[in-house]
């Protein structure tokens, strides 16, 4: 597929994600693992990847180690054609001091624009689980000659706070932002929902430059920090922001069902969730549709193994994702996804759990509604997600019970 070279894509991968915490202790958001194989920001370039806009920086900042790795040994385009996904740590140029917000982050970079010269940016974000088709939105901007045009999806409205949330004229021009409010707006006609954008943003380039530049001296600190917060009010009081509705985007092989599914994995539930669609017997998410892959890392790991325990006894799973290099060495294994190179001891039972790379745990444990970090190894007997009180002594504990075992935890 050609490259779209009038596109430049940018994709926010600094946030700081803390209410993931454990997860995000030492990675950042987009870099942590999802479905087994993935890493969150997977989803996000895919949707690039597919579309053929293959000029992609990824403004990176806190702990941004792993998904920096992860980027440059994973995603690499041709460079014969002058494609390339780069992720671009933050460097200070306009001062000493760190981004102060997405906008800013962006202001900081504008020397990417005008090496690019690009006439769209695509501003999207890096932690969403979705599949979306860039071309169709992007196609709607031009036609309607925006300065942006935002993506947007109904949420719950006792979900809508954590949102900005939009309201708009029948034409689609929005006419009021409410960035992350207690009691937002809910859409005409239902008052159980609300219309939230989705953090994806597709700029005319001059547009863009002219709100993120700070008016008088250039090295200055810009005014407009953040692009939910202030950057879309402004533009909406101008007049100049229009409105995406997501539901009508349309992706090759993906079944009706699936059609407008977009998930913020912001906190611990969400993501446990997320995860979750995937295994229903009709997932939310198809991760096998090939005509829209997910794209990531393929290690040469061994193919994943289920076979009886060294006492004889058969393993059981049902419901689960296994991936490469996973053994299950008679133990039960139920609505899980384990990760690559896991290894499940005999008589351990493992149900509704999250497990991730490099993980093992002993003969005859039992986990349930856990999430597993890499490299823990869990001894033998022991007993996970089935005593709260007990489990919030020594681990974090989502609102709706799912256990966190840290990365490299030890257990004394
Ligand atoms: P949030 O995701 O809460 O809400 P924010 O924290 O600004 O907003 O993060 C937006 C994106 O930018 C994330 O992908 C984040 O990782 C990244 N980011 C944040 N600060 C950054 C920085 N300094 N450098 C680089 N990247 C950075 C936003 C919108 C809401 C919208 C939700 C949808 O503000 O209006 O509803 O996304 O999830």
């Amino acid at each position: 597929m050609a490259t779209d070279p009038n596109v430049l894509v940018i994709v926010l991968a600094g946030g700081e994600g803390k209410r993931l915490q454990p997860l995000t202790n030492d990675r950042a958001k987009p870099a942590v693992p999802f479905a087994g194989t993935y890493r969150m920001i997977d989803f996000a370039l895919s949707n690039f990847a597919n579309a053929g806009y293959l000029k992609i920086v990824v403004l990176t900042q806190y702990k941004s180690h792993s998904l920096d790795r992860h980027i440059t040994q994973t995603w690499r385009f041709s460079a014969m054609l002058d494609d390339y996904v780069t992720p671009v740590p933050a460097q200070m140029r306009r001062g000493p001091y760190w981004f102060q917000g997405s906008a800013d982050a962006i202001y900081q970079n504008l020397n990417l624009i005008h090496d690019e010269k690009p006439d769209i940016v695509c501003v999207f974000g890096a932690d969403h689980i979705y599949r979306m088709d860039p071309r169709q939105m992007v196609e709607e901007h031009r036609e309607n000659g925006a300065g942006v045009t935002v993506a947007a999806i109904p949420v719950p409205k006792h979900e809508a706070r954590e949102f900005g949330v939009i309201e708009s004229d029948a034409d689609g021009k929005i006419i009021a932002f409410h960035e992350k409010v207690d009691n937002p707006p809910t859409m005409p006609g239902n008052d159980e929902m609300c219309l939230a954008s989705m953090g994806n943003y597709v700029f005319n380039t001059q547009t863009l430059i002219d709100i993120v530049t700070p008016q008088g001296v250039a090295d200055e600190k810009s005014t407009l920090t953040d692009l939910g917060g202030d950057v879309i009010p402004a533009l909406t009081a101008t007049g100049d922001a229009r409105v995406y509705d997501f539901s009508k985007n349309v992706i090759p092989g993906q079944d009706a069902r699936e059609r407008g599914y977009w998930r913020d994995v912001g906190t611990l539930d969400a993501f446990f969730h997320a995860n979750m669609d995937l295994i229903a017997p009709v997932p939310h998410f198809n991760l096998y549709n090939d005509k829209w892959p997910v794209f990531t890392t393929r290690k040469a790991l061994p193919p994943a193994k289920v076979s009886r325990g060294r006492g004889g006894e058969p393993a059981f799973v049902d419901g689960s994702l296994l991936c490469q290099g996973s053994i299950i060495s008679g133990a039960h294994v139920e609505n899980s996804i384990i990760g690559p190179g896991t290894y499940i001891d005999h008589d351990a039972h493992v149900t509704e759990s999250i497990i991730f790379p490099g993980v093992r745990i002993g003969a005859g444990a039992r986990l349930h509604r856990c999430i597993v970090d890499k490299n823990v190894a869990v001894p033998d007997f022991r007993r996970i997600g089935h005593e709260a009180e007990l489990d919030r002594a020594e681990f974090t504990v989502s609102d709706e019970g799912v256990v966190v075992l840290p990365k490299d935890y030890k257990f004394s």
